[in-house]
């Protein structure tokens, strides 16, 4: 025993506080749901990596057992035993049950890692059923367990820990009665976590191993966030090497780094104190604008830019663009309480500094990737130039117009935008079928000619050059580039119906490259689905069926048995052998067929796998369409 069970009014005190956390979880974690759920784990990670970042600690690992509980164990200093002065218990009983306990003693560093609220340790202990926690110090292995936040008996010694060995290992179990929707820890969500927690504490490994299953991942980058812009560019032609940045100003540590590339899209990501702050905020201001002033500098100073060429917008300066900021701050002021913009003005000013400071001396000691970076900028904004020249036609033109429909759009008679179907055909042929096989009342077809543009590869004044695109997005009615307007949107779904074959699935790829860069809300609001034709029609006895999988065709001719020598079995290879029918039948009639939503989980994951689908690297984009299909997700309406 290494303290006395003392009931003063510090533990009645203690006991309120966890009881508040019970009574209202979405106070302390934000709700009770997955998200909360998994927050509970990176409140637990996070205090390790608070260690890694304090430079004690250099490997973390993380399981999520059979039962559901989960391990998080470090080889940091172990949190401290010694006997709290003023509360009389345990340091480590006082962290596991006082709210906001957590780096408020001990030696020097300040917690930085996020925390959900910052609440710390003890809030997962409130939630958790059973907790139990072991700690390696001064050769001991100290134990305590919790049941629902309550202490079971005092912290005593176990074991002997070998050598200098020191680290703390928690398990905890939530609590069930709880959360008791959905309790399902999700191994990529978390896994997508511990990646970028990784990259942002260079250096430490984190092991991360899910027993359900068997599967585990182990991440450790070396160069930190220059390894992260390495990965987010792994399919894309750079430019120079990552320039990598680094100071502490004002007890705020700075870290950025950046890569220029051949692509036309920007990928800036930022974290504070670890986490993705996925609005931005301060630092992801503060790195733009630096960026920008200093490449405006540099070329007016080498001669690049002339007296009479206006400066580089921002957006030039962003074009093919990849970077992570990422600040740690003792005291981060976030816009809300889920975290995802920082507002903490100062920031700005540091990060522009640093950036500024760093970037000048890089494009100095490199002119060969300072012009290269210049040339990419000086073709960014002429393009833009260009593209504003040939919107304005359009917009000029549309207006003019007012809104001419394409010629080839079989429009619908419905009007309330909440009952009509757009679909996007392939080839005339099918789109003749389409036109006479559909509910004219709300159904409305437009057939596309051949290919349309890779949107990826072009910018926007070719790719509105471009009379399929034209076609398109007159028909869709909501304009695009800066006059984009969904409350224009013609269609309640967009249906993309293509042949089953390598073409129409290219043809498919290009239109949903298209919407999710020139329209992704679209996609966010769910407007977005693919058609699923049938592949065969086999006929038996006089009765056809319908098959849309080849393993259905084959389960059904196994069912028929030797009576299938009887069954003619047609394949469709394309929409066009379809009679008008027979499409309505299997593809369009809302009764029968099968849609599937298109859904962009997470953005920025399709960003990168969007880049390199359409971009230059041909390897990766073979591997990404054979698994594609498991992504979408079906809808049966
Ligand atoms: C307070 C003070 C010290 C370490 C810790 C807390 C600590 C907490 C956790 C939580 C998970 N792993 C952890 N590792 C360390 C510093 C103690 C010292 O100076 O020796």
């Amino acid at each position: 025993m290494v303290q006395p069970a003392s009931y003063d009014a510090n533990s009645i005190q203690v006991l309120e506080g966890l009881e508040a956390v019970r009574r209202r979880p979405g106070m302390y974690v934000g709700g009770t749901d997955l998200k909360a759920l998994h927050h509970l784990v990176y409140e637990v990670v996070d205090n390790s990596i608070d260690e890694a970042l304090a430079g004690a600690c250099d490997q973390i690992e993380i399981s999520i057992n059979a039962d559901s509980s989960v391990t998080v164990e470090d080889n940091g200093r172990g949190i401290p035993v010694d006997i709290h002065p003023e509360k009389k218990i345990s340091a480590l009983t006082v962290v596991m049950t006082v709210l906001h306990a957590g780096g408020k003693f001990g030696g020097g560093g300040y917690k930085v890692s996020g925390g959900l609220h910052g609440v710390g340790v003890s809030a997962v202990n409130a939630l958790s059923e059973w907790m139990e926690v072991e700690v390696r110090r001064d050769g001991n292995v100290y134990f305590q367990r919790f049941e629902r936040g309550h202490p079971i008996g005092v912290v005593k010694i176990i074991g002997a820990a070998k050598g200098a060995v020191t680290g703390t290992k928690t398990t905890f179990k939530y609590d069930p009665t709880i959360f008791k929707e959905e309790t399902d820890f999700r191994f990529d969500t978390l896994m997508q976590r511990f990646r970028e927690m990784a990259f942002v504490t260079r250096g430490v490994t984190i092991h991360f191993a899910d027993e359900r299953s068997g599967r585990e991942m182990t991440f450790h980058f070396e160069g930190g966030i220059t390894s992260f812009v390495r990965y987010l560019n792994r399919n894309r032609e750079n430019l120079h090497p990552v320039v990598f940045m680094e100071k502490i100003v004002d007890g705020i540590g700075v870290e950025a780094a950046v890569q220029y590339t051949d692509a036309f899209t920007e990928s800036v990501y930022s974290f504070a104190n670890t986490i993705n702050t996925v609005d931005g905020g301060t630092h992801m201001t503060g790195l733009r604008s630096a960026l920008t002033r200093v490449i405006n500098d540099y070329a007016r100073k080498s001669g690049l830019l002339k007296d009479a060429d206006p400066n580089f917008s921002g957006d030039d300066t962003r074009e093919g663009l990849t970077a992570i900021v990422s600040i740690k701050h003792p005291d981060p002021q976030f816009e809300s309480q889920t975290k995802v913009k920082l507002m903490n003005p100062e920031v700005q000013t540091y990060v522009t500094q640093v950036v500024g400071e760093a970037f000048t001396t890089f494009l100095e000691e490199n002119p060969g990737a300072a012009k290269g970076i210049i040339a990419k900028c000086l073709t960014s904004s002429r393009a833009r130039d260009a593209a504003r020249k040939a919107r304005d036609l359009v917009i000029r033109k549309s207006a003019l117009e007012s809104l001419t429909l394409p010629g080839k759009l079989a429009d619908c008679s419905e009007k309330d935008s909440s009952k009509t179907e757009l679909y996007i055909v392939e080839g005339d042929s099918a789109g003749g079928s389409a036109k006479q096989g559909r509910d004219r009342h709300f159904q409305a077809i437009l057939p596309l000619r051949g290919k349309i543009l890779n949107t990826e590869r072009a910018r926007l004044d070719k790719i509105l050059g471009n009379n399929e695109v034209k076609a398109l997005i007159s028909a869709l009615g909501m304009g695009i580039g800066d006059s984009f307007d969904i409350t224009g949107l013609r269609y309640g779904r967009i249906i993309i119906m293509t042949d089953a074959d390598v073409d129409g699935s290219h043809i498919r790829t290009l239109l949903l490259t298209f919407f999710f860069r020139y329209m992704p809300s679209l996609i966010e609001d769910g407007h977005l689905y693919i058609a699923q034709p049938p592949l065969y029609r086999i006929e038996h006895k006089k009765q056809a069926r319908y098959v849309y999988a080849d393993a259905d065709k084959d389960a059904y001719i196994k069912e028929l048995g030797k009576d299938s020598e009887k069954a003619s079995i047609q394949r469709y290879k394309g929409l066009g052998e379809m009679n008008p029918e027979q499409l309505w039948e299997t593809t369009m009639d809302p009764q029968n067929r099968t849609l599937l939503l298109v859904g962009v989980e997470d953005v920025a994951e399709a960003d990168r796998t969007f880049d390199m689908l359409m971009g230059d690297a041909v390897d990766p984009r073979r591997k990404f369409i054979q698994t594609h299909a498991k992504k979408v997700r079906n809808l049966d309406i």
